[in-house]
């Protein structure tokens, strides 16, 4: 706990701002002072200074659409309020368990493609019934229904399910082949919580540990597919696990980005251009109707710290975002100057989470909304596609093109 008798200006990070401006790669200690300090003044001003060293004042945001095909899930992860158990064969459902089939799901995507949206996010629980083939199928009806929309889907941790649902089973590789064949475009974050062991046991005890997690990310970086990276902060874990977690995606995005350099000198490109992490998303524990609803969750503070020193310690991730969702439209506009350049998107419905009090699922932010959010902090809003390109619109808003960033000015 932090107190008021602290002072406001830290003298202690001038060595850690001295790093930050030589360009050097802050160390596990740095992370936990950044995170301890009470000079969130200080903290801000580095982790902009990187945020505009990469990207100016420009934020990102993106017309999307979550769909969550089903709550059933295999695992009882104590922090999840999400999952619902399948009952047996013939006894009665809970009555908020539900299960989308492939039409519904299709429609869904079918409307956010017909408003404009150029991604669509589905992830579900470990379904314990659905067959391999579901997935697939989803993916596919959905690339022929809607061409053009991006389909970013299933976590490491689904992933891997698939994996042991499959007869013969199918490796890693051989599932996300079929995906992308089927219409996978790129991997969300998710299912990332906190690398550790003493933490997986506590909170998360049969999912898969962290070894699956970053296998998954990889292999789909090793075949092309671009990914994301997530931490669920402010249950059950410690500073130094959080820091320590950070360091852990820091070594695996380096290794990808090693990989894609020695493709891009090879003379025999043989094969796609290698993928990495695209961005990485700090995501604030809601207790609200889990098992750990006793705990307080993460204050203001602790997300504007947590943005803060991701940026800084991430020195090899192009983006920071804050998913609204999690921090609030609120915190996470302040956050923009605090080291995040990427607000996420519409949304529209999100079924994993629901903020206190208000049961809903229904949690849309328009356009209008995003952009004056951004414009009233100062930046430049500049909506992306899921890979991180400028959508150029017509008028009438229909999409004309996708192109390459321009060099920040
Ligand atoms: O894996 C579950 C988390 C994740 C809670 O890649 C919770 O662009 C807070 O990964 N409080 C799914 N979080 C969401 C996710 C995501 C979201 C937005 C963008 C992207 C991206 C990825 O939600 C789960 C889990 O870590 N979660 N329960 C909870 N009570």
């Amino acid at each position: 706990m932090l107190t008021t008798s602290q002072p406001a200006i830290d003298a202690s990070l001038d060595p850690i701002r001295e790093k930050v401006l030589a360009g050097e790669r802050l160390t596990a200690a740095d992370g936990l002072a950044l995170y301890r300090t009470r000079d969130i003044f200080t903290l801000g001003e580095l982790a902009n200074l990187i945020r505009e060293r990469r990207h100016g004042r420009r934020t990102f945001y993106n017309i999307n659409r979550h769909i969550n095909y089903s709550n059933y899930c295999v695992l009882r992860c104590k922090f999840c309020s999400f999952y619902r158990e399948l009952p047996a064969r013939d006894g009665p459902p809970a009555a908020d368990a539900y299960e989308l089939n492939l039409e519904q799901i299709v429609t869904r995507a079918a409307e956010a493609h017909a408003r404009g949206a150029t991604e669509v996010h589905i992830v579900g629980g470990l379904h314990p019934r659905l067959p391999f083939s579901f997935y697939t199928d989803m993916c596919r009806a959905i690339r022929e229904r809607c061409p053009g929309l991006h389909i970013k889907a299933f976590t490491a941790i689904e992933i891997v399910h698939f994996t042991r649902i499959t007869r013969p089973r199918l490796s890693i590789r051989e599932v996300l082949l079929a995906l992308r064949e089927a219409g996978l475009g790129s991997l969300p974050g998710g299912g990332a919580e906190i690398f550790d062991d003493r933490v997986h046991d506590e909170a998360f005890r049969n999912k898969v540990g962290e070894a699956h997690w970053f296998d998954v990310h990889r292999t789909a970086h090793e075949l092309g597919i671009a990914s994301n990276a997530t931490m669920l902060y402010g249950h059950v874990e410690s500073l130094e696990e959080r820091v320590a977690h950070l360091l852990k995606l820091r070594e695996a995005q380096d290794a990808s980005l090693a990989r894609i350099a020695a493709w891009e000198r090879s003379p025999v490109r043989d094969g796609p251009r290698p993928a990495a992490f695209q961005c990485f998303i700090p995501l604030s524990f809601i207790p609200a109707g889990s098992a750990l609803a006793h705990l307080p969750g993460p204050s203001g503070l602790d997300d504007l710290r947590t943005l803060a020193v991701s940026r800084l310690m991430l020195d090899n991730f192009e983006h920071i975002k804050a998913f609204w969702i999690m921090q609030s439209p609120k915190l996470s506009q302040v956050a923009l100057d605090w080291g995040v350049d990427d607000f996420d998107g519409t949304v529209v419905w999100y079924d994993i989470t629901k903020r206190e009090g208000d049961g809903t699922t229904h949690q849309e932010l328009t356009v209008e909304q995003i952009r004056r959010l951004i414009r009233e902090a100062g930046g430049e809003p500049l909506e992306r596609d899921t890979l991180y390109r400028r959508v150029v619109r017509a008028a009438d808003g229909r999409v004309l093109r996708v192109e390459p960033l321009a060099p920040v000015a």
